[in-house]
């Protein structure tokens, strides 16, 4: 009988994936390895998770009747994935894989002779994705989840959507000042995840993040129970405090799942169904869930229809020829005064998580207005986040954030001043700057960077029909003043990289 080596990778550790043929034909190979943890310097945290979410998911293989060859780390093991396929192929007629989730390993795999078959747990198929944007002038995500609502049937009445309206986002912008929420539920540290902690603060303990008060469930049952927690406890008030910032409550009411769904142990379609459930029993208010659903259904697969369709090019995108490096509070959260930013490199550091707001909206927007290379950005948020990976990450960041890609995930560019943050939530309160003044020891350091950001890309954006106001009033304001206000900005930017040394840490394997 012919024989199949079948490669799962961490982020593919779902019972029905394209791979898993017969165990009497087939045998699995997971490797943990040393490229995969370090081709950037992932969050302890999140290796954490993906190595204890690996090993639980081979014992479940094994009972469902597999051989499974597993290479825990071992600095002295195979060092990629390639070279643990290499050990085992000998014994088989061939080795597939399903579709990865990165360009490079990818690449990497299908050179090794690697069959790859596609990833059916997505909903949006990569070829209908292709399809769909074939012969289009501008890509939005907005039509794109419009037809997959259709698809799926859900918020549907007959072909109209439920409520008359597909998009209820302008209902999802108020500020939070009640209690802090429950957050997100936290497991206990099995036997396997000692295991596997031990091994990551001996060999990770370099990266950035911290490995202490490890929480995250790691397997599919935990994760449920983790969706249910959100279900019951914050979904009703997901919507309408989406974009809310809070001194005192890190999770507000996202779900923080995420980094469940995107390693495997969640399907994206139950979540969407369930979460109509609540809607139509009366349980959650419709901006909430369809604010969810259209993370999950549309934006989630839209950005993966994008990555796939514009790389290997999509990488080296820089619209706005933006070349900094990051400043290195990035990686310090002690070396900024910035409490917003504080705030989000302390919760990154700590949780290998941060909220959408925080990532758009304070790191991303200060990275934006400051022309952060975005390779260098990407970079960041692919090693921080427990949730990222490369298909999911790139767009997110490249598009949407540093507003590289020319348009396809944003009309215009997320740009804000420190008067934004300061109407969202309450950062500003505890910060030693003002974010109602814009020049000064007092200013808010975001001001003057977004007038420097606006004068800066003038050319580009000021026959923008949204960004027309601000050019007129950039162009109403005095001289004196404009001139007071880029001033003030290279003076930020001077303190930014001027004392510290701006290099991207190199984070090698200890
Ligand atoms: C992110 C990651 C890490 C840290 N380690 C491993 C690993 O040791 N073995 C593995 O199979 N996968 C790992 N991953 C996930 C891969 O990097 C991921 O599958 C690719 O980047 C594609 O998304
Ligand atoms: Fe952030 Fe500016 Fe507010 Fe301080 S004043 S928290 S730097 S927005």
């Amino acid at each position: 009988m012919s024989r199949t080596l079948a490669l799962v990778l961490g982020d593919q550790l779902s019972d029905d994936l394209s791979v898993l043929g017969l165990p009497e034909q087939t045998d699995v190979l997971m490797a943990e390895v040393a490229e995969e943890a370090t081709y950037v310097g992932h969050h302890p945290k999140k290796i954490t998770l993906i190595f204890s979410a690996m090993r639980h998911f081979a014992e479940r293989l094994r009972a469902r009747g597999y051989r499974v060859h597993y290479h825990a780390f071992d600095p002295a093991g195979p060092a990629s994935i390639v070279d643990a396929i290499e050990q085992h192929r000998g014994e088989y007629d061939r080795v597939q894989m399903t579709q990865c989730g990165e360009y490079r390993l990818h690449q990497q795999l299908v050179q090794a002779g690697v069959e790859c078959l596609a990833d059916r747990r997505f909903l949006s198929d990569l070829d209908d994705f292709r399809a769909w944007a074939d012969g289009r002038k501008q890509l939005r995500m907005e039509f794109f989840y419009r037809e997959m609502r259709k698809r799926y049937g859900l918020l549907m009445e007959g072909d109209q959507p439920t409520g008359g309206k597909w998009n209820f986002d302008a209902d999802n912008r108020e500020k939070y000042t009640g209690a802090p929420s429950q957050g997100p539920h936290r497991f206990a540290i099995d036997a396997i995840t000692d295991q596997v902690l031990e091994v990551v603060g001996t060999h990770f303990s370099g990266h950035f993040g911290e490995l202490d008060g490890f929480w995250f469930g790691v397997t599919a049952e935990q994760a449920e129970v983790a969706f249910e927690h959100f279900i019951q406890t914050q979904l009703p008030d997901f919507g309408r405090y989406q974009d809310a910032m809070r001194q005192d409550d890190d999770w507000l009411f996202h779900s923080a799942i995420s980094m469940y769904l995107n390693i495997g142990l969640l399907s994206p379609l139950d979540l969407c169904r369930r979460a109509e459930m609540e809607y139509r029993a009366g349980r959650a208010p419709l901006n909430a869930v369809e604010g969810f659903i259209r993370q999950i259904l549309g934006w989630r697969e839209y950005v993966r229809g994008i990555y796939w369709l514009c790389m290997p090019e999509y990488a080296d995108m820089n619209g706005l020829n933006a070349e900094r490096p990051l400043p290195d509070f990035y990686w310090d959260e002690s070396k900024t005064d910035m409490n917003c930013v504080k705030q989000a490199v302390r919760l990154t550091r700590q949780e290998a998580w941060s909220h959408h707001i925080l990532r758009l909206m304070v790191t991303g927007n200060l990275a934006l207005l400051l022309g952060v290379a975005p390779k260098y950005l990407a970079e960041w948020y692919l090693a921080v986040y427990a949730d990222a990976f490369e298909w999911v990450e790139l767009p997110n960041v490249l598009g949407m954030v540093a507003h590289a890609d020319g348009g396809y995930l944003g009309s215009k560019p997320y740009a804000a001043s420190g008067k934004y943050i300061a109407r969202q939530g309450d950062y500003c309160d505890h910060c030693r700057f003002s974010p109602k003044q814009d020049v000064g020891p007092k200013a808010c350091p975001l001001n003057a960077l977004y007038w420097d950001f606006i004068d800066r890309h003038q050319a580009q954006f000021e026959r923008h029909p949204r960004m027309a106001m601000i050019y007129r009033t950039w162009g109403r304001m005095k001289p004196e003043k404009r001139e007071a206000l880029l001033a003030q900005a290279a003076q930020t930017i001077a303190g930014f990289y001027g004392q510290a040394d701006p290099a991207i840490p190199t984070l090698e394997l200890t």
